[in-house]
């Protein structure tokens, strides 16, 4: 499959060493520079700009948090000044403020660069219409696809998320070649396909560019048998971008960093010294290429390894594995570690759909956990045996993947609730 940019995602690891290195010189000095912030923490460790003669003295630098930008909020961290920004997005975030980032004009092209490389990935051409499902507005998702289509020369449909059957609607009538939305979202979009009797062959879609939230590969398998279409993961934040910091090639082993402007690092979340590649830490950025927001070693509290070894689709960026998960989605149950991906993980291995609930509860001081699963047509039965049956084998299988009892209860075809956009599976009583 053609690659958008070989100059840059196949280029030898000298020469993206050279980009790396002069990239992050320019803004660390920017940075100390524009934003009191950086250099207040610099001068506090006794470092100077000057002490950074290439992007391997980047463990010399401190970490960001996400609290120096709620603390900073809105646009103290921002580097330059407000008649230099070109647009503003936010990241919701579900306790306190949110995360308010800020573009330049260049920032704004980086990103399209990056979320092309990601469509280009895909397999998508200049003569696809790309379907983008994802919500428009301080979200990064819907602009950041569309920019990305047309950046790429693509046409971009700008769908917004919701209206389910409008959605397959347009998917036909206008002939969408690629989708993108969460992965959730893209589940849904199959099943209401099917439920509009609709044969998923008759449509033109060929592919879809999902992300925004963990999920698996056998989800990943579920989407491209509902749809009938290839199925890639793109990955980002807000915080670093938007969609497009990293996006699966054809060989789906991996995705692949746009390092070139996103140079990352995985440490251990406790001791904070990096990790070998392969080993599964907290994943750390530093924003190399863009202007307005200059994050230094931000860490995004997702957990994947890296790997370095050649992908046989010639790329030569770095791939990260799929996010298992952010450290804070992690629960801690009865002291037992629960992502929820390992329920979707088990449900999916048992030919379920991941149409689930994780429900976490105190009661006497004992945590207890509930996992309520949606039956499918396969799954239906009539007979109050054959449901119990079919729960106790789901727990069986849960406490052989988690360690931990949960008590399943399988719930009428439909009655869990339907994410348009990030899913909401958990609800954590003891909070
Ligand atoms: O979710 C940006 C995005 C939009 C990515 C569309 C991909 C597609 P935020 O709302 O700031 O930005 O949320 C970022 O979502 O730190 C991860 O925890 C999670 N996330 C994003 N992509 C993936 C993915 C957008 N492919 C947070 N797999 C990140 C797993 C993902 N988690």
């Amino acid at each position: 499959m053609p690659v958008f940019q070989p100059e840059i995602e196949c280029a030898s690891r000298d020469y993206l060493h050279a980009v790396q290195s002069a990239r992050l010189i320019r803004m660390v000095n920017s940075a100390y520079q524009n934003v009191p912030f950086y250099k207040r923490k610099l001068d506090e460790i006794g470092l100077k700009p000057g002490d950074i003669h290439s992007i391997d003295d980047i463990g010399k630098l401190p970490f960001t948090v996400k609290t120096d930008l709620r603390d900073n909020y809105p646009y103290g961290l921002f580097a330059v000044p407000p008649r230099e920004l070109t647009r503003i997005h936010a990241s919701s975030g579900t306790t306190g403020k949110q995360t308010v980032v800020g573009y330049t004009a260049h920032d704004i092209e980086v990103w399209a660069e990056g979320a092309a490389r990601a469509l280009s990935a895909a397999g998508a051409t200049r003569e696809d219409f790309i379907h983008v499902s994802y919500g428009y507005g301080l979200f990064t998702g819907g602009l950041g696809l569309h920019y990305g289509a047309e950046y790429m020369g693509a046409t971009a449909i700008p769908v917004s998320s919701g209206n389910t059957k409008r959605q397959v609607q347009i998917l036909q009538d206008f002939g969408s070649d690629f989708l993108c939305c969460t992965p959730s979202y893209a589940m849904f979009i199959g099943e209401t396909v099917r439920d509009m009797g609709i044969d998923p062959r008759s449509l033109k879609l060929r592919g879809g560019l999902f992300g925004a939230e963990p999920w698996t590969d056998n989800m990943r398998r579920e989407i491209e048998r509902l749809l009938d279409i290839k199925a890639y993961d793109i990955y980002g934040l807000s915080e670093i971008a938007g969609p497009g910091v990293a996006y699966d090639c054809e060989r789906q082993d991996g995705l692949h960093i746009n390092e070139d402007y996103f140079y990352p690092e995985v440490i251990d979340p406790d001791t904070l010294q990096p990790l070998p590649d392969g080993e599964y830490g907290e994943l750390v950025f530093t924003c190399i290429g863009k202007e307005a927001l200059p994050l230094v070693r931000y860490r995004t509290r997702d957990i994947c390894a890296l790997e370095r070894t050649p992908c046989a689709c010639g790329r030569t960026l770095v791939r990260m594995s799929k996010p298992r998960g952010r450290s804070d989605d992690m629960l801690i149950i009865r002291g037992v570690n629960v992502f929820p991906s390992q329920v979707e993980h088990v449900l999916l291995e048992l030919g379920m759909d991941p149409n689930y609930l994780l429900i976490v509860d105190r009661k006497n001081n004992l945590d207890s956990m509930e996992v309520q699963v949606e039956m499918n047509a396969g799954l239906f039965s009539d007979t109050v045996r054959d449901i119990e049956n079919t729960e106790r084998r789901i727990e069986a299988a849960l406490q052989s993947t988690l360690n931990i009892h949960a008590n399943v209860s399988l719930m009428e075809p439909g009655s869990l609730p339907r994410s348009e956009g990030k899913a909401k599976r958990v609800i954590d009583k003891r909070v």
